[in-house]
């Protein structure tokens, strides 16, 4: 017996009326550390799947699990994997039918691959969750010079971008963050802000565009141990979703949720949490 494919459980509409789509992009060609994180679209939606957070049973209809007291009526679609080349196909049909794409990776390059692929005249900021700026501009391409290679790209504000949960920076990133003139929040500075002022903050900082991008690795390995680049240190999960709910309704260009490395992970922890930032998202969008 073929074995049919998980789809999301929360995928409830087709590709036409969805307002979401997620795409899995098992992909780590961009990594240049451990590999295994082209492993976690499908572990994500397994873990989804045996998740019963994913859906509830409301006045007989099913519904999407409802964070909050929020009502929500999301449209999503699981659109499946795709390979890393046919991403930019897919992100324009996303796109050009004025739906949000939320990509799960697979290697933080495949951002890159997302944003350039939006096909849009709006300049958008980007807020990126990390603990590694990804600034290397000395080598390109790859996991390590993500925001390198978003910075050249003519509708994206540096400016106005945010990178947050920082905590391991190489000596040749620091000059370079600086020219940029992107806002750098550190694990550190997350701690003695505090969440809420956090968020403040960035959306202090962001134009009305925005697009947010999540490596794993922002969260500390305690939490979230299943990364490719796990660095001590780093905010807990509970402040993760918490700015995903504080942003969510700013993030009109897309959502990614990157750097899930099943093999390293324990229990899968870092998947339901992975999983979790996707329904965190889709409840809070209005
Ligand atoms: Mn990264």
């Amino acid at each position: 017996m073929p074995i049919k494919r998980a789809k999301l459980p929360i995928s409830n509409s087709d590709f036409k009326n969805a307002r979401f789509v997620v795409i899995g992009v098992p992909d780590d060609s961009g990594s240049s550390y451990r590999n295994g994180s082209d492993k976690a679209p499908d572990a994500i939606r397994r873990v989804a799947n045996s998740n019963e957070l994913g859906e509830v049973v409301r006045n007989g209809k099913k519904s999407i699990f409802e964070p909050e007291l929020s009502k929500l009526n999301a449209k999503v679609f699981d659109y499946g994997n795709v390979r890393k080349d046919g991403l930019k196909t897919a992100i324009n049909k996303i796109c050009k039918n004025g739906k949000l794409p939320i990509v799960i990776g697979g290697d933080h390059s495949i951002t890159y691959k997302t944003i350039s692929s939006i096909s849009t005249k709006k300049r958008f900021s980007f807020v990126y969750f990390d603990a590694h700026p990804d600034f290397i501009c000395s080598r390109r391409n790859y996991f390590g010079s993500v925001v390198c290679d978003i910075s050249m790209l003519k509708n994206v504000d540096i400016k106005s971008s945010v990178i947050v949960g920082v905590r391991a920076i190489e000596d040749e990133e620091i000059d370079d963050i600086r020219k940029s003139g992107i806002k750098v929040i550190t694990a550190t500075d997350v701690v003695g802000l505090g969440a809420k002022k956090v968020v403040d903050v960035i959306k202090k900082t962001v134009s009305s565009n925005v697009y947010i991008s999540v490596d794993l690795d922002v969260v500390d390995p305690a939490f979230a141990p299943g990364v490719t680049t796990p660095v001590v240190g780093g905010i807990s999960s509970d402040e993760l979703l918490y700015f995903i709910r504080g942003l969510a309704g700013y993030a009109n260009m897309g959502l990614d949720v990157m750097e899930v490395c099943p093999k390293y992970d324990r229990k899968d922890v870092t998947s339901y949490l992975a999983y979790r930032t996707i329904l965190e998202f889709i409840s809070e969008k209005r």
